[in-house]
Order: C-alpha cells, then structure tokens, then sequence
C-alpha cells in the first residue's frame, strides 16, 4: 500500500523535508518503507480536504490506505511498531525508546519553543484576529522577561530583509535565526546533516551523523 506524506509546497526546498516532515521521511528511510510525497500550499492546508486529514491543517500528514494519521510523534510511533528497524526488540528497552520518543515531543520540545517566536506570517495584517505590530511583541515578552528570538523560518529575500529590520530596530535577547543555513553552517557540532544547494544532506552515519561538539 502506497505510503503518502504531505510538505510544504512553498519552501526554499521545495518541500524536501527542511520542516517537520523531516521526521517522518527519516523513520521511513531508516525503515526502508517507500514513499510518496503530496506538496501542500499554505491556502490549501486551511481548506477542508487537508483538514480532513489534519485538524489543525497542518503538515505533515500520512496517509496508508484507509488510515490518516497526523502528529509527527504517532506517525513516526506507527512506522515503528509495524516495521522492523526503528525500534528495540527487548520490551524494556522499547519502552525506553518510547519514553523518550514523548520526551522529545513533550518535554524538550516545549521548552526550546517557548522563546517569543516573532513569525513575520504570524503577524501581519492578513490575519486580523492575531495582528499585533512586531515591535510590540518585543516589547510584551521584554515587559514579562521573557526571551525573544526573531526567526524567518523559510522566507525568501524580502521575509528575512524585513526580519533583519525588525531586529536591528528593536532587538532580541536571542541570536536571530535569519536563515536555516547560518546555523548549520555556524553549529557547534560536527558531522550531521548539511546543505548542498538548496538540499539537505542527511548524513549515512548511525543516528544524527554527529561527530563532534566544538567547544569554543
Ligand atoms: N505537533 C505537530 C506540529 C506540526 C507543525 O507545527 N507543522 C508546521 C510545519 S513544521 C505547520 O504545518 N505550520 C503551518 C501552520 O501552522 O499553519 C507535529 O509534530 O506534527
């Protein structure tokens, strides 16, 4: 049965996995499960045939016959426990896995999310009900002591330069995450994934490919 997982259409990538459909693809490929992917515009996310498959009309969805599964953590928990590879044969050490499968989602993922994130989209005026000028989101989050982080995601030339502005005028407590290449390039760890043109690279080495942590 075809497997088929959604991404974003519109993405410097071109939807190969630079958001969090990079999850999914990776226990599809560890597990050796072909795959096709259906690339999904931002309108088409919010429409009702998405929706039906993801309520919050997101990605990444996926699809296997008569099942839709959305949520990174149950699709990648699924891929696990029908396929071979993923997860450890001993009990114990599956739950292990699994423990920390809802860690990841649901303790460490929180935590480095809750820096302010000032989403260029998330602000502007085509979505009335959350507009708030960007400086006064700084400006709230510096009010109540919390950290903020002014990122650009995916943006094109025009997102990041009005990004970029935002910080030089106001300013972040956070290095700016302008550009999803400047951090693998300026990373504290060796080896892992990295960027040939607009592709990422996943590296054939086990897990995360990582080699080494720079210590200064
Ligand atoms: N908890 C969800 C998060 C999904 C999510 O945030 N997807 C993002 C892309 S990484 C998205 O679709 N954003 C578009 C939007 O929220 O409108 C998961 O792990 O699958």
């Amino acid at each position: 049965m075809t497997i088929i997982i959604t991404a974003f259409e519109r993405s410097p990538d071109g939807g190969k996995g630079l958001a969090r459909d990079t999850r999914v693809r990776w226990a599809l490929e560890e597990a050796g499960l072909p795959y096709e992917v259906r690339l999904v515009s931002f309108r088409s996310m919010k429409e009702a045939a998405h929706l039906a498959l993801h309520p919050f009309g997101q990605i990444p969805t996926y699809e296997e016959g008569d099942l839709a599964l959305f949520e990174t953590g149950s699709i990648v928990l699924h891929i696990a426990e029908r396929h071979s590879g993923l997860f450890p044969v001993d009990a114990n050490a599956r739950a292990r896995a699994i423990t920390w499968m809802f860690a990841a989602l649901n303790t460490v993922e929180p935590p480095i999310l809750d820096l302010v994130n000032v989403k260029l989209a998330r602000c502007s005026a085509g979505r009335a009900r959350r507009a708030r000028p960007r400086p006064a989101w700084l400006a709230l989050a510096e009010e109540h002591g919390v950290g903020t982080l002014v990122g650009s995601m995916m943006e094109g030339p025009v997102g990041v330069g009005a990004a970029a502005s935002l910080v030089a005028a106001c300013g972040t407590t956070a290095v700016s995450d302008l550009d999803a290449a400047w951090w693998l390039a300026s990373s504290r760890v060796t080896g892992g994934p990295r960027y040939q043109g607009a592709a990422v690279i996943l590296p054939s080495d086990p897990g995360l490919g990582v080699t080494g942590v720079r210590l200064n």
